[in-house]
């Protein structure tokens, strides 16, 4: 009699414990694929910025005896346009090394011209202002 009920008590016990842990993998299984949803929503909507920023790259002003950005990446086919906002005047002239066949040379423009390329060929085109040698730029043209 006694040997019957500590039976029934560890099959009780072995029941409950199975539906606890049972429970806790569940909703454990499910706030994964949560985080997962959540993180490929995350992924997505960081790649249409960095899509967006590319896109918006394509106007860089000259400043202050700068390019900003000096830096940028563009798909093949886009016109990057330099705008000088500086009173002093500023040119957009490749580098001598940049072996890249397409070349950037504007005159000096003045404050408010622009001067605009479109660039047919992926590659890294390196340049610089003529009369500032210290103000450089990069425009990275991918496929
Ligand atoms: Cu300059």
């Amino acid at each position: 009699m006694k040997d019957k009920k500590s039976l029934v008590l560890i099959l009780v016990v072995v029941a409950v414990v199975v539906i606890v842990v049972g429970a806790v993998l569940a909703l454990g299984g499910n706030k994964k694929s949560d985080q997962m949803g959540s993180m490929q929503m995350t992924n997505t909507d960081t790649s249409q910025a960095t899509k967006e920023a590319a896109q918006s790259t394509n106007a860089i002003n000259i400043k202050n005896y700068a390019f900003d950005p000096s830096n940028v990446t563009v798909k093949v086919g886009t016109t990057v346009t330099w705008t000088n906002q500086d009173s002093i005047g500023h040119t957009v002239t490749s580098d001598d090394s940049d072996t890249n066949t397409m070349k950037l040379e504007s005159k000096l423009l003045s404050k408010g011209e622009t001067y605009s390329v479109t660039f047919t060929k992926a590659g890294t085109y390196t340049y610089h202002c003529t009369p500032h040698t210290y103000m450089k730029g990069t425009v990275t043209v991918t496929e």
